[in-house]
C-alpha cells in the first residue's frame, strides 16, 4: 500500500519575543545579529502585538488541506523555526511515508524561496535516510482559486476607499524582494509576480496597476526594486487619487504584511495624504484552502 502524505512548508516565526534572537540568527545563516539589529526586529514584533500569527495560520492551512484530502497525513516543515523541515522528514520516515507532495506556502518560484525549501528537504532526506519519493510543486501563481480569492479581496479593498477615488486608484501587487543577483541566472520570480498581477487585474477589471517589492533585507547587496516605499511618493506626485496594496506574494498575515504594509507603508501613505487600503490575506479562507488542496491533489497523481 502506498503511504501518501503532503509536506507543507512555510517560513516559520518566533513563538514569542524570547525566540527572536535565535530566529534572526537562523535567518542570518548562524551569524547572531548586532544588538541594534536585534532591537530593531524586536520592536517590529512588538508593534504587531509581540507575536506573529504565522504559525497558527500555517497550522490552519495544513489542517484545511488534510480535511479536504480525506485525512491524508499532512506534515508541517518550516525554514527558520520548529517544527523544521528536517523534523517533518524524520517523522515521515518514522511513519512509513512512501510518497510526499512538497507544497510551499508561497505562490511564486525563486531559487531563493521554493528552490531553497526543496534543497532543505533533499538535505534532510539524505541525512535521515528517508527512502520515500518527493514531488515538489514548483509554483502555483496562476492557480484559479488563488486568483479568484485575490480578485474578490481587491474588490472588497477598493470599497474601503473614498468613492470618487476608487476607479482611478492604483493597485500595487507586491511580493518579498530578493537580492538582485537572482536575476543573473534567469530566475522566474519577477515574471511570475507580473503574471499573477496581470491575471488578477483582468479578472477584477483593474485598469491601473503595477508590481512592486517589499520587505527587502537589511543587507549591503542590492535588492530587486522598486520598493513600495519609493513607489508611494511617486504615485502621489503623479496625481494618483488612492492606492491599494495587494501583497500577493504572501498567503498569511505575518510580520511582513502586518508591519511592512499595515504600519510602515500605511503611515507613509498617511503622511502623503494618499488614501490607502490593503487586500485581506488568504489565511484560512475556505475557498483558498480548496485551492491549496487541489494543488496538492494534482501533484500527488503526477
Ligand atoms: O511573521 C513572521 O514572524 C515571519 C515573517 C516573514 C516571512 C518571510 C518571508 C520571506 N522571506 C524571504 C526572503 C528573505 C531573505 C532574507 C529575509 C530576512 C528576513 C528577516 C525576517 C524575515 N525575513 Fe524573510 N520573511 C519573514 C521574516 N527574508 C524577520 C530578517 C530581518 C529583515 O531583514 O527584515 C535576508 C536573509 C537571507 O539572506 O536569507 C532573502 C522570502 C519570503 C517569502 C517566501 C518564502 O516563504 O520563502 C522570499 C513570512
Amino acid at each position: 500500500m502506498t503511504r501518501d502524505a503532503v509536506l507543507v512548508m512555510a517560513y516559520g516565526t518566533p513563538r514569542d519575543l524570547s525566540e527572536v534572537e535565535a530566529y534572526y540568527t537562523d535567518i542570518r545563516h548562524g551569524r547572531p545579529p548586532a544588538p541594534e539589529q536585534l532591537e530593531e526586529l524586536t520592536a517590529r514584533y512588538r508593534a504587531i502585538g509581540g507575536q506573529s500569527p504565522l504559525l497558527a495560520i500555517t497550522t490552519a492551512q495544513a489542517e484545511g488541506i488534510r480535511d479536504r484530502l480525506n485525512g491524508i497525513p499532512v506534515y508541517i516543515g518550516q525554514k527558520h523555526a520548529a517544527p523544521r523541515i528536517s523534523d517533518a522528514v524524520t517523522r515521515m520516515k518514522a511513519d512509513g511515508v512512501e510518497h510526499a507532495v512538497g507544497l510551499v506556502l508561497a505562490p511564486h518560484f525563486s531559487s531563493m524561496s521554493v528552490g531553497d525549501y526543496e534543497r532543505r528537504v533533499r538535505a534532510a532526506t539524505a541525512s535521515t535516510g528517508w527512502t520515500g519519493t518527493l514531488e515538489m510543486v514548483p509554483s502555483w501563481h496562476l492557480e484559479p482559486g488563488y486568483l479568484e480569492f485575490l480578485s474578490g479581496a481587491l474588490r472588497a479593498a477598493r470599497e474601503q476607499l473614498p468613492r470618487d477615488a476608487r476607479r482611478e486608484s492604483v493597485v500595487l501587487f507586491t511580493a518579498h524582494s530578493l537580492p538582485e543577483r537572482i536575476l543573473e541566472s534567469g530566475d522566474p520570480y519577477p515574471d511570475q509576480l507580473r503574471e499573477t498581477a496581470a491575471a488578477v487585474a483582468a479578472q477584477a477589471n483593474i485598469e491601473v496597476w503595477e508590481t512592486a517589492w517589499q520587505s527587502a533585507g537589511r543587507t549591503p547587496d542590492p535588492w530587486i526594486g522598486p520598493d513600495i516605499l519609493e513607489v508611494l511618493p511617486r504615485l502621489k506626485e503623479q496625481g494618483a487619487p488612492a492606492v491599494v496594496i495587494c501583497p500577493c506574494g504572501f498567503v498569511a498575515d505575518h510580520l511582513e504584511v502586518l508591519y511592512d504594509v499595515d504600519i510602515e507603508a500605511r503611515n507613509l501613505a498617511g503622511e502623503l495624504e494618499l488614501p490607502f487600503a490593503r487586500t485581506r490575506s488568504p489565511n484560512d479562507d475556505p475557498a483558498f484552502l480548496d485551492a491549496l488542496a487541489s494543488i496538492a491533489k494534482r501533484a500527488s497523481t503526477n
